[in-house]
């Protein structure tokens, strides 16, 4: 279905129940999901979410147009974790829109004022679309090769939260998940002028409210260090009111889209 992927710029995108990434679930350890994958494209698709542990040539198999399975699996680890279409070549299904995110929040995770989730990918154009008739699909050469996408993106819009900005007050408490489905590049998720005092990622904290590991405390960190198909969370309390950027720190990849900002009112 034609999506738009920048601003004025249009792609057919190949997606879960129609969205720029496909739904995100979320729930919590000892939770059991139960999704049902209704093929209604024109080739085959699959799924496969890492939030489980199976077997995978069942449930991962790929299924024809017309058909449709049932997936089961039990969340037994805490983290955010992607799901993704697994059919050939996945560099294509991926890139195309076919990936997303399930959180399984970590037991005792205290609330917070805010909470957004960032995914990013890659967009790989075969042509620059400027309206929904003309959209071509992904171009799989290129997201195979490696090489430079056209955009990288945050939850499917380039640029998209540099308009829609996300938004927060002084002196709350600011969590944001942050995903990477790929299929090729890592991400180094940072806010301009924000410092993050908790880290969580691939499971474990790194930092919880400023004390480690080890019980040491007054630590901080400024990126998020993400390879495709890790994440984790970020907070931080923003001391003053302004527009507040946030990127990527792959500095190409953030003058390719992955690019937005928070607006931090008093
Ligand atoms: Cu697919």
């Amino acid at each position: 279905m034609p999506l738009e992927v920048a601003p004025g710029v249009w792609q057919k995108r190949w997606t879960y129940n129609g969205s720029p990434v496909g739904p995100t679930l979320h729930g919590r350890v000892g939770d059991t999901f139960v999704i049902t994958l209704v093929n209604d494209g024109s080739m085959g698709h699959s799924i496969d979410f890492h939030a489980g542990s199976l077997a995978p040539n069942g449930p991962m198999r790929t299924i024809q147009p017309g058909e449709q399975l049932t997936y089961r699996f039990t969340a037994t680890k805490a983290g955010i974790w992607m799901y993704h279409c697994s059919t050939m070549p996945m560099t294509a299904h991926i890139a195309a829109g076919m990936a997303g995110a399930v959180v399984i929040e970590p037991d005792g995770l205290p609330s917070v004022d805010r909470s957004y989730l960032l995914v990013q990918s890659e967009v790989y154009l075969q042509t620059r679309a400027t309206d929904a008739a003309s959209a071509t699909e992904v171009d799989a050469g290129r997201a195979s090769a490696e090489g430079q996408p056209d955009y990288v993106v945050f939850n499917g819009v380039a640029n998209g939260y540099d308009t829609a900005m996300l938004t927060a007050k002084v002196g709350e408490r600011v969590r944001v998940w942050v995903l990477d489905i790929g299929p090729n590049r890592p991400a180094s998720f940072h806010i301009v002028g924000a410092q993050f005092d908790t880290v969580f990622i691939e499971g474990s904290y790194l930092l919880k409210r400023g004390q480690d590991a080890f019980g040491d405390r007054g630590g901080g960190s400024q990126a998020l260090g993400l390879q495709p198909a890790q994440g984790g969370f970020v907070e931080t309390v923003f001391p003053e009111s302004g527009r507040y950027p946030f990127v990527s720190h792959v500095m190409a990849d953030a003058e390719h889209g992955a690019h937005g900002s928070i607006q931090v009112v008093p």
